[in-house]
Formats: C-alpha cells, structure tokens, sequence
C-alpha cells in the first residue's frame, strides 16, 4: 500500500492526515491532531511557527511508525494571508504575524491614501479586507521594521513549510493571490503595488504552481522523522484551494455555490477566469486562485470563528462545553429572537465575542441575546443568512441561479447550520466531507504523481469515496420574512 501524507494548519487547529489510495478508492484517517492559537504579546498577535513545525515533525514520525507500506508524498497546506521573513542563511527571522493583528487596521487605512481601492481591486481581483497580507506588509515597511535590512525572502505560510522542510525557496501560486500583491492577469507579483509601497521585489521569490514536485527532505529533517525517501510535493497550499478542489460535486449541479466553513467561511462559485468588474468591485468579492486553471469567485464571511471564541470564553471560564452541546442548545432556543452582521470587522479580535455579540445588537436597539442557547442560535442564523447574501450577490455578477450548496470542512458537522443555510438559501445543502482540505491536499498529490489525470477525475474519486448528506430547505417563508429583517441591518461596507 502506497500512502500519501497532509499536513493541513488551520487557524485554530493542525492536523496529519495519511491518504491510502487503492486506484479506485481513497481512504483517509487522522495521525495527529494540535491547536493553534494566535499569541499575543505586547498588543501584537503572532503565530508560534517553530511550534507548528515541531507538531508536523511529530506527525511525521508517527505516520512512520503506523504506516503498512511505504509514505511517498508530503503536501503542506495553510490558512491564508500569513508568512514569514526568512535570512540570507533560510533562518526564520521573526515571529511570522497574525492577519488578526490590530496593525493591519493602520496598513488598510495606510495603503488606501496610496491606492485607491478600485486600483487594487482591479489590478489583484481581491477583495477588500484589512486581514490581507498587502497592509500588514505594508506598515510595517512604512514603519520601518528591521526585518526588512536583513530580509532574503518573505514567504507565505505553506512556502515557509518548504522552505525547512526541502530547502526549496518559492511562492505557490494559490496562497499568493490570498496576499492581494498577485497581478490577477499575469498571475505574478504586481510590481507598480510593490513599487507604490515601497515593498522590494527580491523579497518575492518565483511563483511555483499547485502539482509541482519539489523533491526530498532536506537529510538533517529526514533523521529526525526518519522518513529519508519522503518527497514534498507543493499542492493547492491554500486550505481553501484544497477544500474546494474536494467538493463532491453532482452531475446535476452544474450550477452550485461552494462553503469551505472552517474559522472562516468561505462563500463563493468557481468559475474558468477571473471576474473584475464594477459588480465584483462593489460587492467586495475576490477572485482567489485556485487549480488546473480556476478561480474561486468568493467572500470571506467571519464563519466559525464566531463560535469558536463563544466557546473558548465559557471553557476558559470553567465550562465543560463542547460544538455538539452548542449545537443542542441553540436548538432548545427560541427562532429569530434577534439577529446581527457577523461580519462587523468589530468581531475580528479575539476575546469577549459574547459581550460584543450582545452589544451589537445593543446599539442597534435589538433584543440582546442571554442565555447561552440564544447566543449560539443567533449566531448561526445570522451566518445562514449572510450566506444567503452572497448567494444572491453571486447569482447576480454570474446572471444565472444556483440549484445546490455544497458545504464542506468542519462545518458539516454542525447539523443546525447546514440546515439553517438551507432554510435561508431556499435550495438543497449537501454537506460533504469534514477533512476537505486534507483530501483535496492529497488529491493533488495523486495528480502530480500521474495517479490521477484532471479536475473531473479528481470529482469523481470523491464522489465515490466519501458520504454525503442533503439538506432540504425548510420553513422557506419564516425565512424569507427574517431575511428582509436581516439584510435591513447589515451595511455592506468594506473592511
Ligand atoms: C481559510 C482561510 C481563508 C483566509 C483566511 C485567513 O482557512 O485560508 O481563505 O482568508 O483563512
């Protein structure tokens, strides 16, 4: 048996997934698990990147040790917009920060009085969001960070990976569109952005695209995970790349939108090229890289990242708690009690989301959830509901309807919110695979190994690999009515 390796990081938790492909099937199961947290120090937010390397060591060995035959391939994949400054001797030289980082709030509002925003949207086909990699870069240029005196390269995330793990020193093409500094044309560093804020050039190594066959383990990482024959091969290294490229998709959903719901939720259609127009640019979406040529039209939305810190709060504060006992709760609340827009950059920090939950509906003269089953219920409803804007704003820069979403990553296990999303869109749910990323990571891997030969090849493994469950919508008339509620509250602003 031939085994295949993911290491998939996400911006709360990591995970080593081994993939067992049989030439018709392809199983996969779970090697190691850990958390990632953002650290906070001094009012800065950074990530623990030796840490993360240490885990996916960890995993490494242990996918040696449990291994029945021989482990060929490694992919990375990563959360989007974060990276790391490396030395002229490949050395880290400093925490890589977190896109929840205040600072990016000063880079947006910098970079918008050099740029005006339809330049850059035009130019990237990115949204406008103050978590993008372009402001935290920029301010700190501006600020005059040192990092930049002894800098050889600034590599995203997955690149940093390759960078210890191979020696290889390259940008994978899909987590690079995440940066907003990708010319959406040339599909290469914009250099009139980089000029404009004063960002060098050098600093961006050569664009390197998803299926690209890196080599072997540098030998001093080999000994330590004593897997001296592992070759690292560079997949869609965006997660959502990756968790798109796994959707199921039917034969009968020619049409359908796509929610990669993790921390966030990525809401959006793929489609064969970019779409920068007036439509696009008012509706704030991005058109992200992704494989064999498409482009994932979509918008970030705040996703469980909501929920993840409700819980964090009440576990913190002693409470046994866990997503299967929010789940329940917010079932035993009472409907539509109140509502609010989970995409008011006020919920971006972490910390206090209960209390900034209750004062934003607060300020608005809105009934203020209070127990805790309120608080959950309305979380996931006002999610479906944003849902439902981005599903109309789609159809309409797309001009047709669409007949089916399809949820996947660790939303799918939350039954309430594929049912709400649902409700809300008025068309089927079919809710796919919780690993997502990992599968389409590995999946990647079998196409660049020659296993498998195209995208609709790689749908079909899928397709016959793993489970699905629909959701039908339900109650569509309660709905719509609260919908209308909904959208009169929310502002669609860019931020
Ligand atoms: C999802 C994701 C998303 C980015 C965000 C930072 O995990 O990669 O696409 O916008 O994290």
């Amino acid at each position: 048996m031939i085994h295949h390796l993911a290491a998939d990081f996400g911006a709360s938790s990591g995970r080593i997934l081994r993939g067992d492909f049989d030439g018709t099937n392809i199983r996969v199961s779970e090697i190691h698990r850990f958390p990632n947290y953002p650290v906070r120090m001094r009012n800065r937010l950074y990530w623990d990147f030796p840490r993360l390397f240490y885990e996916l060591q960890c995993g490494l060995r242990i996918a040696g040790n449990s291994a029945v035959g021989s482990i060929q391939t490694l992919g990375i994949d990563t959360w989007g917009l974060d990276g790391g400054f490396i030395g002229s001797a490949g050395e880290l030289l400093v925490a890589p920060r977190n896109y929840r980082d205040p600072i990016n709030k000063d880079g947006f509002d910098y970079v918008r009085k050099v740029l005006s925003d339809e330049y850059l949207f035009r130019k990237t086909g990115i949204q406008l969001l103050q978590i993008n990699t372009i402001y935290q870069l920029a301010i700190m240029k501006k600020e005059h960070s040192y990092v930049f005196d002894f800098a050889q390269a600034f590599l995203m995330m997955p690149d940093l990976f390759h960078s210890f793990l191979t020696g290889i020193i390259g940008s994978e093409y899909t987590i690079a569109t995440t940066t907003q500094l990708l010319n959406a044309d040339q599909q290469n560093w914009d250099v009139d952005i980089l000029k404009a804020l004063h960002l060098n050039r050098d600093l961006f190594t050569d664009i390197i695209h998803p299926g690209t066959r890196l080599g072997k383990l540098l030998p001093s990482v080999a000994k330590e995970v004593n897997l001296p024959d592992l070759e690292v091969i560079a997949v869609a290294t965006h997660d959502t790349a990756s968790a798109v490229l796994s959707v199921p998709v039917l034969e009968n959903s020619s049409a359908f939108m796509f929610i990669s719901c993790g921390t966030w939720s990525l809401v959006g259609a793929e489609i064969p090229q970019p779409i920068i127009n007036e439509k696009t640019l008012a509706y704030n979406m991005s058109n992200e890289g992704g494989v064999f040529g498409t482009i994932r039209l979509l918008k970030n939305v705040m996703g469980l990242w909501l929920l993840q810190e409700t819980r964090r709060e009440w576990v913190e504060s002693g409470l046994d708690i866990n997503f299967k006992d929010m789940v329940d709760m917010a079932e035993q609340a009472s409907p539509f009690l109140t509502m609010f827009d989970p995409d008011d950059p006020c919920f971006l920090e972490p910390g206090h989301m209960m209390k900034r939950i209750q004062s934003w509906c607060l300020q608005r003269k809105l009934p203020v959830p209070q127990e805790k089953g309120e608080i959950i219920r309305c979380i996931l409803e006002s999610l479906a509901f944003k849902f439902c804007t981005v599903l109309k704003q789609l159809e309409d820069v797309l001009g047709n309807k669409m007949n089916a979403v399809y949820i996947v990553g660790g939303g799918v296990n939350n039954s309430l919110l594929c049912q709400f999303t649902a409700n809300a869109t008025g068309i089927p749910v079919i809710a796919g695979s919780s690993e997502a990323t990992g599968i389409g990571n590995i999946l990647m891997q079998l196409y660049a190994k020659g296993e498998l030969k195209d995208l609709s090849e790689i749908r079909l493994l899928v397709q016959q690999s793993f489970p699905i469950q629909v959701y039908e919508p339900q109650n569509i008339e309660l709905w719509e009515e609260n919908y209308q509620k909904f959208i009169s509250l929310i502002s669609e602003r860019i931020s």
